[in-house]
């Protein structure tokens, strides 16, 4: 841990608080959820009041975590709250959209409500916005900070802290495969073997089922499937009809630019979809190849192997063509150096 004064300074903010909100981020994922849905039980624990808030559905291969259920619109706040805590956002903007009057509105509501922010994460790119925060970008998930303020608070692990942990760390570092996985990451799994959770049955349903209406998905972009000359960067791309034709949940398109990634040979891969927002760019390299500046001349970001962004005004082929040919560039630049 490399930041253990600020995580303790936040754990004396909980510690003192009584009525705490926990938000997570918009399209929520494994860690932001695991992080929520862990701090919510280890706060309950010391009996606290907590609500978690996001602005989106739970996905549904994590509604199975505990108080999954629990989790509301930001604008279902009532009453004050002690503590607005923001787990695994890297901006403020990834809580709502700011540029949408009415998710503003319910931010701002709740902000008002709220006496102070405090913020956990391990994004390196976190300009650090709350009053009081704890940002590690060595940590492989927030779900590995929560498991040491957990630690600082005195709370004893569960099997359902366990799961929505394990649920955090897992998904963050690509099911143990990619970079990140180090050895403090490792060290928490270990810790939290002791819970008796069911690993083998939680890894399945985060990692190897697929509803079907997902595997239709998959085959509609694996048929957009292209390369570029020299079959080292992949591009797929899915409209909003093969959402709706094969009852998709757009949740359901996030781990495919994968399997444009995994191919033998290729180095980045790139999957583009439509949304009513504009088209959503998902971009994956392997290393030592990295994405991130490309998302980032689009107004995205993300990590160096996994990043993002969406472009708007622009038809999703345009769209497509130009994120895959700065993708190109990208590659030869990288080659070259
Ligand atoms: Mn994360």
């Amino acid at each position: 841990m490399r930041n253990p004064e600020a995580l303790r300074e936040i754990a004396d903010h909980l510690r003192a608080a009584q009525r705490i909100a926990v938000c997570a981020h918009l399209n929520p994922d494994g860690d932001c959820i695991g992080s929520a849905l862990a701090v919510r039980l280890i706060l309950t624990a010391l009996g606290k009041e907590v609500e978690v808030f996001d602005r989106d559905k739970v996905p549904d291969n994590l509604s199975m975590l505990a108080g999954a259920d629990a989790v509301r619109t930001l604008d279902q706040a009532t009453g004050r709250y002690d503590t607005l805590l923001c787990v695994d956002c890297a901006e403020l903007s990834r809580v709502v959209n700011f540029g949408i009057p009415e998710q503003k509105a319910a931010f701002d509501g709740l902000r008002e409500r709220c006496g102070e922010l405090l913020q956990i994460d391990h994004h390196p790119s976190n300009p650090g916005y709350g009053d009081c925060h704890v940002i590690d970008g060595n940590a492989a998930a927030t779900c590995v900070m929560i498991y040491d303020l957990m630690g600082l608070l005195g709370v004893k692990a569960t099997r359902e802290i366990a799961e929505c942990l394990y649920t955090g760390i897992s998904t963050d570092t690509g099911n143990f495969l990619q970079d990140n996985t180090n050895e403090d990451a490792l060290a928490v799994i270990a810790a939290l073997q002791e819970t008796g959770f069911d690993q083998a049955a939680l890894g399945r349903k985060l990692f190897a089922e697929r509803r079907p209406e997902q595997v239709a998905l998959i085959s509609r972009a694996l048929n957009t499937l292209r390369y570029d000359e020299t079959r080292s960067v992949t591009c797929m791309t899915l409209t909003l009809g093969d959402f709706e034709e094969t009852g998709a949940l757009p949740e359901d398109a996030d781990t495919i630019v994968n399997f444009g990634r995994d191919i033998r040979g290729v180095h980045m891969a790139l999957l583009a979809r439509e949304t009513v927002e504009g088209v959503k760019m998902s971009l994956r390299s392997v290393s030592p190849y990295e994405i991130v500046e490309v998302a980032r001349k689009y107004g995205g970001g993300g990590h160096e192997m996994a990043a993002g962004c969406t472009v708007k005004g622009i038809p999703l082929e345009a769209a497509a063509d130009a994120v895959f040919a700065d993708l190109c560039i990208a590659l030869q630049e990288q080659d070259k150096a």
